[in-house]
């Protein structure tokens, strides 16, 4: 079934789309002839030339793109709007079929190596439905002065769906982990782009991978994964560097020591263990993996340009996130950080998924303004106004997200 929709879909008759999808559509007849629904449509995008205007394209190879933040004002991020990221080569997705897909469990300090098809992992573990935050530890890189290099990332290289899987922790234990288990190693399907090898191979200290409620998922928001979101089954750690939550996945292993696939050897998705000056030289043997993310927040509406009439109130909101803890304030200024208003504020639905804030703000007089937001964690932990420790790769910004916006 969901093969068939992919394979329609491809076949572009959009026209008659509606047939075809699960929900009720309202409105489905005002489309007009040759316009497909966005968010279906977005199941089966592969290329840099698919994206629609709301993305901006770092590298189309591999393939890099960000949205505009106003597009994730939604609590739960529609298909059609997250970030993109891949390290490779795109896996050839047009032949995967999920019911052949397998999921194996190896690696030296596993009990018994084990294979699972999609729908044995369906069959006989819980399903949980849970809103995961994914952020990309590069996430905010552009604002860090002086610059670093990598993927311009600039602040919504994170999003937060609904995911429906089954926890890795079951799968692991039904696989027994021995004693000297420490940490895991993921397997995608995708390559390298010199051709050779794992595009990406990270993993996780086994505690999380035994305590996190980090799911081996084959659907967001209730439909099959998006191709270019890691069609048919990927894992999802809410919370962690989104580089552990493996698209397209074939299978974790058990290791006996620190995983040591590509892009697990510092300085790749490792920070300094002591600060460092703006700019300094570090050494690989003083950088440590970055496990968690950070306190954080996101504007989402209004739209940064916005034009508003004077004396109108206005509407600001957003999200906010601190990897696996709670955000249990959010404050706006209007006036670059001497006032600070605080916001209404959400819990998480669940534990690593992101909390919505909404507060009404009054802008003074005629002129330019910027907003500015900032979220304080369940420890106390605040962004800064304007960037945190720096760092050679520019990992982990968190600096307050501003906007821009005019009364006439
Ligand atoms: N197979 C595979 N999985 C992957 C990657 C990749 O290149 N290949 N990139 C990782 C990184 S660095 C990030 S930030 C997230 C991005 O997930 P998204 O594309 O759904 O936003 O996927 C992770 N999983
Ligand atoms: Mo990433």
């Amino acid at each position: 079934m969901s093969l068939n929709r992919r394979k329609f879909l491809r076949g572009a008759v959009a026209a008659s789309a509606a047939s075809v999808i699960p929900v009720n559509w309202v409105f489905a007849g005002n489309m007009p002839a040759g316009v497909a629904p966005l968010d279906i449509k977005a199941l089966t995008w592969m290329r840099a030339e698919d994206l629609p205007e709301h993305y901006t394209v770092l590298n189309s190879k591999p393939l890099n793109a960000y949205p505009a933040p106003h597009m994730l004002d939604a609590p739960v991020t529609p298909a059609g709007v997250p970030f993109y990221r891949w390290n490779g080569h795109l896996p050839e997705f047009e032949t995967i079929d999920p019911d052949t897909w397998t999921f194996v469990v190896d690696g030296e300090s596993v009990e018994e190596s084990k294979t699972y098809t999609i729908s044995d992992l369906k069959a006989k573990f819980k399903h949980h439905t849970l809103n995961l935050t994914l952020e990309c530890g590069g996430n905010g890189r552009r604002n860090f002065h002086p610059g670093a290099k990598g993927n311009q990332w600039s602040d919504t290289a994170v999003y937060c769906a609904q995911w429906t899987g089954v926890l890795v922790s079951d799968v692991l234990k039904d696989c027994g982990v021995k004693d000297d288990a420490v940490y895991t190693g993921h397997h995608g399907a995708d390559v390298h782009m010199s051709g050779n090898g794992a595009a990406i191979s990270r993993g996780v200290p086994i505690d999380f991978a035994m305590n996190d409620s980090a799911l081996i998922a084959w659907a967001m928001n209730g439909e099959d994964i998006p191709y270019l979101n890691g069609f048919p089954l990927r894992i999802i750690y809410g919370g962690r560097p989104g580089s552990v939550s493996q698209k397209c996945i074939k299978g974790m292993s058990v290791r006996n020591k620190k995983h040591d696939g590509q892009k697990m050897a510092a300085p790749a998705y490792s920070v300094p263990k002591f600060p460092v000056a703006p700019g300094e030289k570090v050494e690989k043997k003083d950088f440590e993996t970055i496990e968690e993310m950070i306190v954080k927040s996101l504007i989402t509406f209004p739209k940064t340009g916005t034009v508003l009439t004077q004396g109108k109130p206005m509407e600001v909101r957003g999200h906010a996130w601190a990897g696996l803890k709670e955000v249990v304030k959010v404050e706006i200024s209007v006036d670059f950080g001497r006032r600070w208003q605080t916001a209404e504020l959400t819990r998480p639905v669940n534990v690593a998924a992101w909390q919505q804030w909404k507060t009404v703000i009054e802008l003074p007089e005629q002129g330019y303004y910027e907003v500015w937001a900032r979220a304080t964690d369940s420890n106390g932990d605040t962004q800064p106004l304007v960037q945190p420790e720096w760092n050679p790769k520019g990992y982990m910004f968190n600096g307050c997200h501003r906007i821009a916006v005019r009364v006439v």
